[in-house]
């Protein structure tokens, strides 16, 4: 797991007195002063920045200190912040209302859009957040199946549902066990954890279980270990094992979803899955998730069928509003070309600046979604850098080296995600000249970590 950095990090030359007041307020209010623990900055130390608005693919913080955006609050933001089109089309909504509890043609209207971007969509169900539709995508793979376990990968996160909040048990194929307190050893029994990318493993978990199995779940491509672009080979195996158990097969797009395609990682490894999650860019930065797949399957979710799921905001009217602009922008400008040309300069200049430092490392990318994974030794020493395949080879990256990185992009107005462990993501409204911009930062950072350690 991530280790926190001792030592105080490299760089934390800017005034940030505002952040660390609001932080300090913040912590007597909500618990670690944060919503969601990715936003603490506990893998790299020292305390979260305090944002006071975004506009494009900059962020503003409450210090005044500008940053170039690679979060975009965790995908969501593939327009950049405040886009026009998005902002006039929340706006248009908001003058009729802000929630009804009834149905609205505008969520008809995203279902279309949704289904005509994933043809492996055929029914899909709205929710309010990439949890909900993992989590409603189990209990339906599960009651469509009459089954209880599931198969999970070490590596991929799919939100806090208990029954993905499991880590491997004891050996390879084992049954779950809690990965949080809260977690019961009754519901963790039912999930088997596998290393990602292991076909073997699989066969073998499917030649024991297999009967038993509703559904696997798995990000085809996966941002939350850092970026994995898996072997073909894996995902076949399992579109295949699946359809041969009977078992369902849930591709967990929430982060991939409309990011690395129009019709997501799917679209570009042409495998079909049985059910799609979604989330981030399908609600354009507003709170929205969904699930869809198989007509059969989703027509087993209650009212059409008995599998019970339901949500007060599901299908919100302003959330649907910026999915629909975002995802009609999306389709009518097609912008997948221009962000693999950007992320393929930024990747191969970050691998550059890593070896011009001396640092073992490696670039993982996919469209715009890229780690760089600092990875331990000196190149001047024999060590190398090595492919990250899995949890067991992502983890083997120096955290303490990141966090430093981390810190000095920040001191050069780029804000990176806050742990090795996640992908970055660009946008946009991310120039030529920001790319180049942020090359630069980083042959300086990484020159400045590389020193500092000698
Ligand atoms: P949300 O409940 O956060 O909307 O979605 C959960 C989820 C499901 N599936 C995948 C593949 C995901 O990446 C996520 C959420 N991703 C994290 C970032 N790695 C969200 C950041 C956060 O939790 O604050």
């Amino acid at each position: 797991m991530a280790v926190p950095p001792k030592e105080t990090p490299l760089l934390m030359s800017l005034n940030r007195s505002k952040s660390h007041a609001a932080f300090a307020r913040a912590c007597q209010l909500i618990p670690g002063g944060v919503n969601s623990p990715a936003r603490a900055f506990g893998a790299v130390g020292g305390e979260p920045l305090f944002i006071a608005s975004g506009l494009g693919q900059h962020l503003t913080d409450i210090d005044g200190h500008v940053y170039l955006d690679y979060i975009g609050s965790w995908g969501p933001m593939i327009l950049g912040h405040r886009h026009p089109r998005v902002i006039a089309a929340i706006d248009e909504a908001l003058a009729r209302g802000t929630s009804f509890g009834a149905p609205t043609e505008a969520e008809s209207g995203l279902a279309e859009q949704i289904i005509d971007a994933v043809p492996s969509i055929e029914k899909v169900r709205m929710v309010s957040s990439g949890t909900e539709a993992t989590m409603s995508a189990i209990r339906l793979a599960r009651g469509a199946t009459g089954r209880d376990r599931i198969l999970k990968f070490a590596g991929n996160y799919h939100g806090h549902g208990d029954s993905l909040l499991v880590a491997a048990g004891s050996a390879a194929a084992t049954l779950g066990v809690p990965n949080s307190p809260g977690v019961t050893a009754g519901t963790a029994k039912d999930t088997l954890v596998l290393e990602y990318n292991d076909c073997s493993q699989l066969e073998e978990a499917f030649a024991a279980h297999g009967q038993d199995i509703a559904a696997v779940i798995m990000e085809p491509v996966v941002g939350n270990m850092g970026l994995v672009d898996p072997a073909r080979e894996f995902l076949l195996a399992a579109r295949q094992l699946t359809e041969r158990h009977g078992s369902v097969l849930i591709f967990d797009e929430v982060m991939t979803g409309f990011r690395l395609a129009y019709g997501g990682a799917q679209e570009r490894c042409g495998i079909t899955p049985d059910m799609t999650t979604l989330g981030k860019i399908v609600g354009g930065g507003l709170p929205l998730g969904a699930y869809g797949g198989r007509a059969d399957l989703l027509d087993h979710v209650l009212p059409a069928g008995k599998v019970f799921q339901a949500g007060t905001l599901s299908g919100n009217p302003l959330a649907v509003a910026a999915g629909s602009a975002t995802l009609a922008e999306l389709k009518e400008h097609a912008p997948y070309a221009d962000l693999e040309r950007r992320g393929s300069r930024l990747a191969d200049g970050l691998k550059h600046a890593a070896e011009a430092a001396g640092l073992p490392a490696t670039v993982a990318r996919v469209g715009s979604m890229l780690t760089l994974f600092l990875q331990p030794g000196r190149l001047g020493d024999g060590a190398t850098g090595f492919p990250v395949v899995d949890w067991a080879t992502a983890s083997q990256s120096d955290t303490r080296r990141y966090a430093r990185f981390f810190w000095g992009m920040i001191d050069r107005g780029i804000y990176l995600p806050c742990s090795q462990f996640e992908a970055l993501f660009f946008s946009i409204a991310h120039t030529d000249a920001d790319i180049e911009r942020t090359l630069v930062a980083a042959q300086e950072t990484l020159a400045e970590v590389a020193a500092h350690e000698n």
